[in-house]
């Protein structure tokens, strides 16, 4: 049997400060999917993760780096990475963190639960697949009771609030098709952290994306410092509320399917 190729799939992952995770968790990626590429965005972070990552991409053609000037934050990191993937004819692509919190053994389950077939989560395929804690098999390895009441009540917050399927909604280890990505209303997106994975899942589930969890164990970041903060909560719980307001005032129609792209 022939391995199976990921070459129209790319996976776009964000760097701030992460050059001890980076040159292992770089070649585990493309261990998992093979021939897919490798996308690091990195946001000139002082640690040199930047060259690191230039290094390797000297020795491997199938990682790619783009240099972004300044920290902007993840979720402007993620639109630029995206747009990049796209932009380079990606027709599956994949978001995930680079501190080991999203295991790469994970990656084939994601990307095949887009295609559907028998005993996938969902046969008829999906738009999105969502890696969740919060589903069953899920979890959350070295959290304590705080973090899990936050990040739990936090997705169930959203999912009531919006009236959306998948229960994790601020995780951000996602694979997406290209119709779901291009779907989304971007200058509508917040940049935040938890708001991005939860405005981007909102936007093209109104758009008609099929979605669907595939359950992951999320662990805690391997080295380097958590740059959580309760300001990012906050902004998650109004955003939610803009979210919901935008949209019974009619201006986030809900549709039955993707369109189809435009020259596809
Ligand atoms: N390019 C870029 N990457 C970022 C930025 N902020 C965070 N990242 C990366 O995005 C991923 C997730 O960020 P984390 O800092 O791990 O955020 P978190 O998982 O919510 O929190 P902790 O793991 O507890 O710190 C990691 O790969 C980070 O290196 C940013 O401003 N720009
Ligand atoms: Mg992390």
């Amino acid at each position: 049997m022939s391995e199976p190729s990921f070459a129209d799939t790319w996976v776009v992952l964000p760097t701030y400060n992460e050059a001890e995770n980076l040159p292992a968790i770089a070649p585990a990626i493309l261990a998992a999917l093979p021939g897919a590429i490798l996308l690091v965005v990195d946001d000139s972070s002082p640690d040199g993760t930047g060259r690191i990552a230039d290094g390797m991409a000297a020795e491997e053609p199938r990682i790619r780096v783009h240099h972004r000037p300044g920290k902007q934050g993840l979720g402007k990191a993620y639109a630029d990475g995206f747009g990049v993937a796209l932009r380079g004819g990606a027709q599956r692509i994949v978001q995930m963190d680079a501190d080991w919190s999203h295991d790469p053994a994970y990656l084939p389950a994601l990307v095949g639960a887009l295609a559907g077939g028998p005993g996938a989560p969902r046969p008829e395929g999906a738009d999105l697949v969502i890696g969740s804690r919060y589903t069953p098999g899920g979890g959350v390895r070295d959290w304590g009771l705080g973090r899990r009441i936050i990040s739990r009540g936090g997705s169930l917050y959203a999912k009531v609030i919006l009236g959306l399927g998948p229960n994790d909604l601020t995780g951000g280890f996602k694979a997406w098709r290209r119709p779901a990505l291009a779907a989304i209303d971007w200058p509508r997106v917040q940049a935040g952290g938890y708001v991005f994975q939860i405005a981007t899942t909102w936007f093209a589930t109104r758009a008609g994306a099929r979605a669907v969890e595939v359950p992951i164990v999320f662990a805690d970041r391997r080295v380097g410092q958590s740059k959580m903060s309760r300001r990012i909560i906050g902004e998650a719980l109004i955003v939610v509320l803009q979210l919901r307001w935008d949209a019974i005032r009619g201006r986030t129609p809900r549709r039955a399917a993707l369109p189809p792209e435009p020259g596809a």
